[in-house]
């Protein structure tokens, strides 16, 4: 299947795994560019030497293209961006923020510069910026979200920009990538279907929580303070969801969450942890390789678009 985004990235599908933190490290990435996909490692909160090393393992595996997500929120942002310069990274995504100043250091490195946006008038604000694609991410993904849902910010994107858009949140399936295409997207990101790919090293608590979720079992935690972040439902989000109702302050809520994704993602604490899901958790039932669940989603896909 060939879209703008084949093209410009240079990859089989038009299907990029999302740069979720403490999941998309080098095995995962490796596994969905080498499935034809393009993998991403999430630099997330990590120093930049982590993401160094995460780059080159995975280029160990695989010589397809690889990208990394930047988030915008850590403070090792500024030096991370560097790494990104000085390993020739071809395709740089960012979330959770304005990548603004460092495009030009990006562009002229030679990257493809793919930022999230949640609303169109980041997507414009890129676009002029030189951003080569955006990612429009509904409020259906899991973590940090927007106000939008997929299916109303696709088409408003969509028609704001000329650059390719990919579409991201709700999406798990070969349904779901074809209307994102009939919303007018030219690729899909997904998050959630990959933490349970084989490859994923997510602790297989977090994997089952997943598998088991149903379609209602998201919670958000942090509107309150401007910081929503969208996670599978437990002990702790409903102690947190109860704080925050009750006006306690946003440092003592923060306190609460330090560390609890790691907790849940690798130690396996999914009632206390943080349990990070987009609301597409109730459709995913079961683990598959990346390469399965790439095929798949690619036949299902083609098929509808076909019979259209
Ligand atoms: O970034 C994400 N999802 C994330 S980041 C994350 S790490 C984290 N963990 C705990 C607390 C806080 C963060 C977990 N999940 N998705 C991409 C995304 N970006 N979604 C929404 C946005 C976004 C929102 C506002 C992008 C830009 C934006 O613009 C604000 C501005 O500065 O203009």
């Amino acid at each position: 299947m060939k879209t703008e985004i084949t093209e410009l990235l240079h990859i089989e599908a038009p299907i990029i795994q999302g740069g979720m933190a403490w999941v998309a490290e080098h095995h995962l990435a490796a596994a969905v560019s080498a499935a034809g996909g393009l993998g991403i490692i999430g630099a997330a909160n990590a120093p930049a030497d982590w993401v160094r090393g995460e780059i080159r393992k995975a280029r160990e595996i695989t010589d397809n293209p690889i990208g990394v997500n930047v988030m915008l929120l850590s403070p090792y942002a500024d030096e991370v961006a560097q790494v990104l310069v000085e390993e020739r990274v071809p395709v740089i995504t960012t979330g959770a923020g304005n990548p603004g100043k460092y495009m030009e250091m990006w562009k002229s490195a030679g990257s493809k510069v793919i930022p999230v946006v949640a609303s169109v008038a980041l997507a414009r604000m890129m676009e002029r910026g030189g951003a080569d694609a955006v990612i429009a991410e509904g409020t259906e993904s899991g973590g940090h979200i927007g106000a939008a849902t997929t299916m109303t910010l696709v088409p408003q994107v969509r028609d704001a920009v000329k650059v390719p858009v990919i579409a991201a949140g709700g999406i798990g399936d070969g349904r779901g990538m074809a209307a994102a295409f009939m919303l007018g997207a030219d690729a899909v990101q997904l998050g959630t279907r990959f933490v349970v790919a084989k490859e994923s090293i997510c602790h297989e608590n977090y994997k089952e929580r997943i598998i088991k979720a149903k379609d209602i079992d998201s919670a958000v935690t942090g509107r309150s303070h401007g910081h929503p972040i969208r996670q599978l439902r437990n002990q702790m989000t409903k102690e947190y969801l109860k704080k925050e109702q009750e006006g306690v302050p946003f440092e003592e809520l923060e306190l609460m969450t330090v560390g609890a994704l790691r907790n849940a993602v690798v130690d396996g604490d999914v009632k206390h942890g943080t349990v990070m899901a987009g609301q597409i958790a109730g459709l995913i039932s079961k683990e598959q390789t990346c390469q399965e669940i790439i095929e798949e989603i690619m036949q299902e896909a083609a098929d509808l678009l076909k019979e259209r």
